[in-house]
């Protein structure tokens, strides 16, 4: 089994980014975005290596570096955080909701030595509840190539379709079983909530250095905070389609509106006008 590759520039990448995501739970995206966008995203967020979280537990991994919210630290990833294949992922595995939007994301850095990580399910976070559908739609820039030898992040198409209580093989040598999503500096793993994945083993003396994506459906509680990592104060300057997709919007019916049922955005823009009320369209 291999993995699926898409030309960024494919004239019909949305479908099948579509088709991929419902068939095997994910795909690449080959160049999906210029070698020093991926440059310029480790430069901003270099900046704050010292507070990176090392060594946290054995499933954060005790050789990895990971840094959160770039959004507020990395004009560059904001620049591509709303990319075409997000989009298109996201609108085609989570489009069954009212809303879906941005949920993490977070620089993710293998260090030599490192073990792989134990094969998991992202959409375990929401207390392992079997939702019967998928409400994530995942990611991974690769911020350097992604080598099966540098730890790039292992994959096990088709098994987002397995039952709730499936799980790999734990006797079977990981490596084949998952598939190495290799792929070079600037290319895009797309992944869904229910795919069962995993960092690989870092066996060589570098590091592997990913951008690692969710977004989740509006009616649920988003991984980070994005009200505490981008408040309305620091964000002034941010697009509207950006602000709504970092969670400044109301979702399903009743969810997300403020005080005297305001729109989230007018805290970012007190000066503008926007229509009060919670309820938004679903009455039945
Ligand atoms: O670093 C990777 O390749 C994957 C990390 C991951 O899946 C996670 O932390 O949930
Ligand atoms: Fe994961």
């Amino acid at each position: 089994m291999a993995l699926n590759r898409f030309a960024a520039d494919d004239p019909d990448l949305a479908d099948r980014i579509g088709r991929a995501l419902d068939e095997d739970g994910c795909c690449v995206v080959v160049d999906a975005a210029p070698p020093e966008t991926m440059d310029a995203i480790a430069d901003e967020l270099s900046a704050h290596r010292e507070r990176a979280s090392v060594g946290a537990s054995d499933f954060e991994g005790h050789a990895t570096r990971r840094t959160g919210a770039p959004l507020p630290r990395s004009a560059t990833f904001r620049s591509i955080a709303r990319h075409a294949a997000v989009l298109a992922g996201g609108d085609h595995v989570l489009g069954h909701a009212t809303t879906w939007r941005f949920s993490a994301a977070e620089y993710i850095e293998i260090g030599p030595g490192e073990r792989a990580q134990r094969l998991h399910r992202d959409a375990w976070k929401y207390d392992q509840v079997d939702f019967g559908f998928e409400v994530e739609l995942n990611g991974m820039w690769a911020v350097t190539d992604f080598t099966e030898a540098n730890g790039a992040t292992r994959i096990l198409p088709g098994s987002h379709r397995w039952a709730h209580d499936a799980r790999p093989n734990p006797t079977a040598i990981p490596a084949a079983e998952a598939i190495p999503a290799e792929m070079a500096k600037g290319s895009l793993l797309l992944y869904t909530g229910l795919v069962f994945h995993g960092g690989g083993p870092n066996t060589t003396d570098g590091w592997r250095k990913g951008l690692s994506l969710q977004h989740a459906v509006g009616w649920l509680t988003q991984s980070t905070n994005q009200f505490l990592e981008c408040p309305p104060a620091d964000v002034a300057d941010w697009p509207d389609e950006l602000l709504r997709f970092v969670g400044y919007a109301k979702t399903g019916n009743g969810l997300g509106y403020w005080r005297d049922s305001e729109d989230p955005l007018s805290a970012v823009h007190p000066d503008r006008d926007f229509p009060t009320g919670w309820a938004t369209i679903r009455t039945s």
